[in-house]
């Protein structure tokens, strides 16, 4: 079968489908930012439960920490209390031979499956956006959106006012650095809020300590996954994902009880 289009089909087809998809995105139920484990996790149970729910990623991939495994050794950890999620998502493990609470999987297959899973639940996730300020507003306070650019501009250093995106709630699933928290922190000092930073490693309790704090910061901003942890200046916890999982699923819950009450 021989087909025709010449280049400007193509170009015409990327800028409309691209702008069409912004357009509709700028107002939605939920944004997060960042596509690590936490992200993906709250993005499959948000749009699951049918919320408009936008992922936004600076980078051109997915899956923030989970590629590099332990150190680059391709296998991940994840506690027996994670298992539920990965069955949920077909994610298939092995029970460690080392500890039988532990299990163990390819860091690819995992994120993967996350990323699978979270889009075919619905939520929308684009590519090489950085989220660098919030929308907020007073009486009440509250966040209402994000401010974006493209990560390109970010790296060339050039001077570009960015685009804004409205939401019933913003998290942040942006890791270790809680760079959404960190910029309300640093920008909107009457709040009294700061980022304290995460604590050195001692794994078990991290695990079970950012799933426990995992929940709101203020009106409109919560946070999920290693920005938990630094926010409240908690233990870190390795190449274990398992609290990663959990936090996205408990995050999900707590933003579809607050948004739909
Ligand atoms: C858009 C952004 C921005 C921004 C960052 O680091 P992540 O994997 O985050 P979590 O919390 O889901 O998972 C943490 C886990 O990977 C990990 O590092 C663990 C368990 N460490 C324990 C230890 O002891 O070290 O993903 C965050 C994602 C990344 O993809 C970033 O690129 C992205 O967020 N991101 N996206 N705008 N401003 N900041």
């Amino acid at each position: 079968m021989s087909v025709s289009f010449d280049e400007c089909d193509i170009t015409r087809t990327i800028i409309e489908y691209s702008s069409k998809d912004l357009v509709n995105f700028s107002k939605v139920d939920i944004i997060i930012v960042g596509a690590g484990p936490s992200g993906l996790t709250a993005g499959y149970y948000l749009a699951k439960r049918g919320l408009k729910t936008l992922i936004l990623e600076r980078r051109l991939s997915l899956g923030g920490g989970i590629g590099g495994g332990g150190m680059l050794f391709h296998k991940i950890v994840a506690s027996v209390k994670a298992r539920e999620i990965l069955d949920e998502m077909n994610c298939r493990y092995e029970i460690s031979k080392e500890n039988e609470n532990l299990i163990v999987m390819d860091a690819s297959e995992l994120l993967i499956k996350l990323g699978s899973a979270a889009i075919n639940s619905g939520a929308k996730l684009i590519f090489g956006i950085s989220v660098e300020d919030v929308i907020y507003r007073d009486n009440p306070f509250r966040i209402e959106g994000v401010v974006i650019q493209w990560s390109a501009v970010h790296l060339s250093g050039l001077h570009v006012d960015p685009l804004m995106i409205r939401a019933k709630a913003v998290i942040d699933a942006t890791g270790h650095d809680a760079e959404v928290i960190s910029v309300v922190a640093k920008k909107i000092k009457d709040l009294g809020i700061s980022v304290l930073g995460e604590k050195s490693m001692y794994s078990v309790k991290s695990e079970d300590l950012v799933v426990e704090r995992t929940g709101k910061i203020i009106e409109g901003l919560y946070a999920t996954g290693m920005a938990v942890a630094a926010y409240y200046n908690l233990p870190r916890m390795g190449p274990i994902f398992s609290s990663m999982l959990l936090s996205g699923k408990k995050i999900a819950e707590i933003v579809i009880s607050d948004i739909t009450r």
